[in-house]
């Protein structure tokens, strides 16, 4: 149970207005599973970094796995903001939560979807929206993370197969997953994705432990020494770095309005906290210190809902740029950490205990800032668009 009541969760502009019954409804569904499910455990599972029980299954259960993949492949057809409003409540009971669910749907169904043969679509997307089979994505390499155009995993064609070489690390689910999309050079040195299943002769998913961060998610590496794989788990449908960023272009919008939950949950607990403590003889939140803190949260959770919603309405249109997804993904995640950081300080020590969600939603944030490309690479990013120079190379 959250320490707030629910019915304080802000819409200060009153963005409701802008929603559909049947997104309001889908929201609900999320906040009750998240209040049911993730809040009375997750404090236990992050500081002793132990899984949520089945929580692939229970993803799949409430339609969180691939919720804008078509119905005929088990996802829920829904629209955009849809999926953003879903991400938004699982990442207000945890990042790890919600990084699960947008790993599984924007990064492995996205592709299988978007670029795989109607047989890859048949065989993985329906156990994947229902959490039988948990994916993981494999771009990022020990020597190349945020240039993931200098990748070194590559693949020979061997005739009746591919054969896989390689390893990708910090890769979420890894020690866990059943299938992982992996993105490799073939021997023209162009990136292509396969299908690589656990099971597969030479594909080890080593764990990697003592994180600080994300203690709710497993994170491994995905090794591949003359891994055969099969010729039919080649996505057929896209050759290039295109094939990946795209992927990555679904999963920061996730991200942006994901981080807006953190960042809710944080606030809503400092308000809370406010009115209760008393301290010179009245409640703190009479302080005018601590009201410039809550004033200026709200105003920066408003502005990223906005944010949100216009951009959740670009990427329904088609019309939203990997540049517009990355003003969002780094001004929501850098929004969040602040505030994260910031409401601990309203509880003072109480701020540090594991009663209180904001330390836990500001160490999990320093892995937001800088997975899915760190906040310096999207103000690059940015300064590219502006610009039309690459300050890349
Ligand atoms: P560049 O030469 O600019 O582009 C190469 C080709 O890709 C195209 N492209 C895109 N296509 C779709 N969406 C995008 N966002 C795209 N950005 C670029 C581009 O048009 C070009 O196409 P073509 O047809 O002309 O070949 O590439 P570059 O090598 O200079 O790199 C650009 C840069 C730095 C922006 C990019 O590499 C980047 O975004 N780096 C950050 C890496 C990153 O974000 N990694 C994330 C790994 S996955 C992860 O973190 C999951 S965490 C999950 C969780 O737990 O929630
Ligand atoms: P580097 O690229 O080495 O960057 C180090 C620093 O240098 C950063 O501050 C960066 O901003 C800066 N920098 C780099 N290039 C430039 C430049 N041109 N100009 C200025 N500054 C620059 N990856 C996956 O593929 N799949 C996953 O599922 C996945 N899950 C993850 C889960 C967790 C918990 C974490 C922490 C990471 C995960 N990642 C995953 C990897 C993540 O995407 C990378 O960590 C990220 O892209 C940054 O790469 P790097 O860590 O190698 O940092």
């Amino acid at each position: 149970m959250s320490y707030y009541p629910l019915q304080s969760i802000p819409d200060y502009y009153m963005m409701d207005s802008l929603l559909t019954e049947e997104q309001k409804l889908i929201r609900q569904s999320v906040r009750d599973w998240v209040e049911s499910y993730v809040m009375p455990v997750i404090d236990d599972a992050a500081q002793h970094h132990k899984d949520l029980p089945n929580l692939m299954k229970e993803l799949g259960a409430i339609g969180a796995l691939g919720p804008y993949i078509p119905e005929e492949y088990g996802g829920a057809g829904l629209d955009q903001i849809s999926y953003g409003l879903i991400m938004q409540e699982l990442e207000r009971g945890d990042s790890a939560v919600r990084s699960a669910a947008s790993v599984q749907s924007s990064l492995v169904m996205f592709p299988i979807n978007e670029f795989g043969s109607e047989e890859q679509k048949k065989k993985y997307l329906p156990k994947l929206a229902a959490g039988e089979f948990i994916g993981s994505f494999g771009l990022t390499e020990p020597n190349h993370g945020s240039d993931p155009g200098a990748m070194e995993t590559h693949f020979s064609d061997e005739g009746d197969h591919y054969l896989l070489n390689g390893a990708k690390m910090w890769i979420t689910n890894a020690p866990v997953c059943d299938i992982a999309v992996v993105w490799a050079k073939n021997s023209e040195g162009k990136v292509q994705g396969l299908i690589v299943e656990r099971g597969m002769e030479g594909f080890t998913t080593p764990e990697t432990h003592n994180k600080w961060s994300l203690r709710a998610s497993r994170t491994g590496e995905l090794v591949f020494s003359n891994v055969k794989v099969p010729k039919e788990n080649l996505l057929p449908g896209v050759t290039g770095l295109r094939g990946p960023l795209s992927c990555l272009n679904s999963a920061r919008y996730g991200i942006s309005w994901g981080v807006i939950g953190a960042a809710i949950d944080c606030y809503c607990t400092a308000v809370q906290y406010s009115k209760e403590r008393k301290q010179f003889g009245k409640p703190i939140g009479g302080f005018q210190l601590q009201q410039k803190k809550l004033a200026e949260f709200l105003t920066e959770i408003t502005k990223a809902q906005l944010l949100c919603i216009q951009l959740g309405n670009m990427k329904n249109n088609h019309t939203a740029t990997p540049a517009q997804i990355s003003m969002a993904k780094r001004n929501n995640v850098k929004m969040a950490i602040d505030i994260a950081r910031e409401s601990r300080q309203i509880l003072g020590g109480m701020g540090i205990m594991g009663e209180f969600p904001m330390m836990r939603h500001a160490a999990n944030l320093e892995s937001v800032i800088t997975y899915e490309g760190t906040h310096d690479i999207h103000l690059l990013i940015t300064g590219m668009d502006i610009t039309g120079m690459n300050a890349f190379s």
